[in-house]
């Protein structure tokens, strides 16, 4: 294993009961042709992340701006969390590594570029890269990141290679905040600094936005959430990207360490608290999509969202890898995916209406250990992360998820990491495990978290809502009294990969 320097990123995830695509929104809430496009995006719908993967191709090394929660030694913290630094691609091998990893991969079907710069501050090889995927592989979706600067001057070219979803990261739409975020921009072959290089940002970001939405293309907004700095008033670049027709925001922890050599990681600017960050999404949360689901994931990720096979995928190992893109394979796995998705629904649907009837104002969170496919299948030691999903007699729904390191360390428990895996969902009255050993089992308890072994194997709503009813029986019997949890730790440390 090898320890590495890991910080900030883009992603958030988030969801509702209603349209939302960072929620578990399926076809009957949205219009067909929205929903053809985001069934099978792993970061445009919640539910399509617990079976489809994305890639990212690393062509994009250059960048037109800094943000203070960059360090460019590491990839771009919009849409990347640098916890190495990529392999750097020519638009040859990208378009030869897509179709490398959707031969081996046939849940992937979309390939994003992110970075590890700005994809429009090079878009000769970025538009390149889509190009010649286009070409390869049209069942492949076409996914672009940008910081917003440049979008303006690409929308056509974006329009015309297909580029159906685009995010762009807007962490302020007032320059005064953003001259705290932005120390400086490279437009028009000049650098401005300060207040008027966020003026000229913001005008930018958002007439992108709103050309892209006045040509039908799926826009994400993806803002880091800064306490102290643009916290409070990302409620407002909420309002504002929703007036302008931004399908789904995805608001992120600002992940902060000294270590990181970032401005703000050696200002010592901190990220939110788990309760922080998940009042402000709860609190823009209305008509606008939000996404809660997002990993904050590399510039050259591959495999489904939280998951990460790149190093499958180096460029010595794709050359020498026999290619063979199946389109019909690709579509076989997609038909199975839309029955588990059928049966995962009204399972789902079933319990809740044994719920029917039932009165309590209870919400509370549970954490669940998955490898995928919404189901309770991961061993508590193995997990790397846990997902969180908030019960109420509504339903189940997903809310966000906490990376830890896996407890079980060839064979055996760490005591120091089962603290830090406490901490991260210590606001969770509950955790769903596939399988869980004696000490864990009993430390968990201690700290008032329940470990629930007994729908193992099974879909996570229906179970979580099967236990939540058992819960609020027990209390109507006065066997329990409900109490309930504090705040949880979004974790900023290093991460941990095989070597
Ligand atoms: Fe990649 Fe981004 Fe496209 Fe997804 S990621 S370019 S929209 S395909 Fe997704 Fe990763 Fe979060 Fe980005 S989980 S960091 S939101
Ligand atoms: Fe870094 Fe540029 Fe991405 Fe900002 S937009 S995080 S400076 S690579």
């Amino acid at each position: 294993m090898q320890r590495i320097a890991e910080h900030k990123g883009c992603g958030t995830t988030g969801g509702d009961g209603k349209a939302s695509c960072g929620s578990a929104a399926g076809q009957g809430d949205l219009p067909a042709e929205i929903w053809e496009k985001v069934k099978n995006h792993p970061c445009y719908s919640e539910e399509a992340h617990h079976h489809f993967a994305r890639m990212h191709v690393a062509v994009a090394p250059a960048c037109n701006i800094q943000c203070n929660y960059c360090n460019r030694k590491y990839d771009c913290a919009n849409e990347s969390r640098p916890g190495v630094v990529s392999e750097k691609l020519t638009p040859e091998q990208a378009a030869k590594k897509v179709i490398a990893v959707a031969s081996v991969i046939p849940q992937m079907t979309v390939l994003g570029i992110a970075g590890p710069g700005d994809p429009l501050a090079n878009p000769a090889k970025t538009f390149k890269t889509f190009e010649l995927v286009a070409e390869t592989a049209p069942d492949i979706k076409l996914c672009l990141s940008t910081n917003g600067l440049a979008l303006p001057d690409y929308v056509d070219r974006i329009s015309k290679y297909n580029i159906d979803h685009v995010t762009i990261t807007i962490n302020m739409v007032d320059p005064e905040i953003g001259a705290k975020i932005y120390p400086w921009i490279f437009w028009n072959h000049k650098r401005y600094t300060g207040i008027e290089a966020a003026r000229i940002l913001s005008e930018h970001q958002l007439r992108g936005l709103e050309m892209l939405t006045a040509r039908g293309i799926l826009c994400k907004i993806n803002s880091v959430m800064i306490p102290g700095v643009n916290d409070k008033h990302l409620v407002e670049v909420n309002r504002a990207v929703k007036a302008r027709g931004a399908f789904l925001h995805n608001i992120m922890p600002l992940i902060s360490a000294p270590e990181h050599g970032t401005v703000f990681g050696l200002a010592g600017q901190r990220g939110p608290s788990a309760q922080e960050l998940k009042a402000l999404q709860d609190e823009c949360q209305g008509e606008m999509n939000m996404m809660r689901h997002c990993r904050q994931c590399r510039a050259d990720a591959v495999g489904l969202i939280g998951e990460d096979r790149s190093a499958e995928f180096t460029t010595d190992k794709i050359m020498d890898m026999e290619v063979n893109y199946d389109l019909t394979a690709r579509r076989a796995y997609q038909a199975a995916v839309e029955l588990e998705r059928e049966a995962k629904l009204t399972a789902h649907e079933e319990e809740l209406s044994a719920l029917a009837g039932e009165e309590s104002d209870l919400t509370m969170l549970v954490a669940v250990a998955t490898k995928g496919s919404g189901l309770i299948n991961e061993h508590f030691g193995h997990a790397k992360e846990f997902q969180i999903y908030e019960i109420s007699v509504r339903g189940a729904k997903f809310v966000g998820h906490r990376r830890v390191d896996m407890y079980c360390q060839g064979g055996y428990g760490e005591e120091d990491t089962l603290e830090t895996v406490i901490r991260a969902i210590n606001d969770c009255h509950a955790v769903f495990v596939a399988k869980i050993g004696g000490c864990p089992k009993a430390d968990l308890a201690a700290a008032g978290i329940e470990p629930v072994e007994e729908f193992a194997y099974e879909f996570i709503e229906k179970s979580a809502i099967s236990w939540f009813r058992a819960y609020l029986a027990k209390i109507a019997s006065g066997e329990i009294a409900h109490r309930p949890r504090g705040d949880a730790e979004i974790r900023q440390g290093g991460l941990i990969i095989a070597a």
